[in-house]
């Protein structure tokens, strides 16, 4: 079976990556992520300076999925920047993603500078859509904002850039969000982030789960995976055919990559399982991703990418 996908000018042998904030803060998960039977690899959302993120704890897991306020915990771009910049060196031909946000306007303007002017020979991801820093909105819900952002960003960013977003949820939305979109020379979308401000409660003590914002934190998992999957087939309805989607939300199993692949994705990526289960979850989802592929007659992603049949 051929599991091989594209973004923009770069190939990857299979359509796997973690999510960022999953497996991927340090040289140590990330050199995991590399070892991984993963397609590519995203790093932790970089801000200019390293951040120690919320108080603890601020991730719980729960049958269904996660719940986190992790508050952007990263080590600074520069060390994301070292990172990558060794990784190509041993890599050339395997392109790698780094995701990079701003707590505000004018510092998502200068980590994007940080990568512009590195080597970094990869793809770049802008995170519009982090729920987890105390009085910070999520980006990609202000259309204004979002515009104001992604104007500046092209006037000067000539690599590949995608940007992550959050779910939507009325299809005015996905309307609005797309027209934006479909403006900019985006290499890709990644859809979806977390779902925002979620509340997880213990049952014994009724206390919240995590302690920054009252409880509030970032839901995935399982409870993600219908979302995501609306998500992905929403926006590939609506962008223009040269922007790639990258689905993230939900995935478990084989069955779930292939059913974000049904609903237009390019790329899928694993957050809370990957916690869950660690580096390994990839070769299982690339097992169960070709025997669901061998049971419905397809050798490879384009034949059934998009084909999602409704009633
Ligand atoms: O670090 C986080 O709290 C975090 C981020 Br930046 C994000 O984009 N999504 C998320 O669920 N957590």
């Amino acid at each position: 079976l051929d599991l091989t996908t594209t973004i923009g000018n770069y190939t990857f042998a299979n359509p796997l990556m973690n999510a960022s904030g999953v497996n991927c803060f340090d040289k140590d998960e990330l050199d995991a992520m590399v070892a991984s039977a993963s397609g590519s690899m995203v790093t932790k959302s970089a801000t200019v300076k390293p951040r120690p993120g919320n108080p603890e704890p601020r991730y719980a897991d729960l049958t269904l999925g996660s719940i986190n306020s992790m508050g952007l915990p990263n080590l600074g771009i520069d060390y994301y920047l070292d990172y990558v910049a060794t990784y190509q060196a041993a890599h050339p031909a395997d392109a790698i993603f780094m995701s990079i946000v701003g707590t505000t306007f004018d510092d998502n303007i200068a980590v994007a500078h940080r990568i512009q002017d590195s080597d970094f020979a990869g793809l770049t991801e802008i995170n519009l859509s982090c729920p987890n820093v105390p009085g910070e909105p999520q980006t990609a819900y202000d259309p204004a904002q979002t515009v104001k952002i992604l104007d500046a960003l092209f006037s000067f960013f000539t690599k590949p850039l995608g940007v992550k977003l959050p779910p939507f949820f009325d299809l005015a939305q996905f309307d609005q969000m797309a027209a934006i979109l479909n403006r900019y020379p985006l290499a890709f979308i990644n859809t979806m982030n977390s779902i925002g401000n979620g509340l997880m409660i213990d049952a014994e003590t009724d206390t919240a789960l995590i302690k920054p914002k009252g409880g509030f934190g970032g839901i995935g998992g399982a409870y993600a995976k219908p979302i995501a999957l609306a998500n992905v087939r929403a926006f590939r309805q609506r962008l223009n055919s040269n922007i790639r989607i990258i689905g993230t939300g939900g995935v478990h199993t084989g069955r779930d990559v292939y059913e974000l692949i049904l609903c237009g994705a390019d790329m899928v990526q694993v957050g809370t399982a990957l916690h869950q289960e660690g580096p390994q979850i990839f070769a299982r989802l690339l097992t169960e991703l070709q025997a669901e592929m061998t049971r419905k007659g397809y050798t490879n992603l384009p034949e059934f990418r998009g084909a999602l049949k409704t009633l």
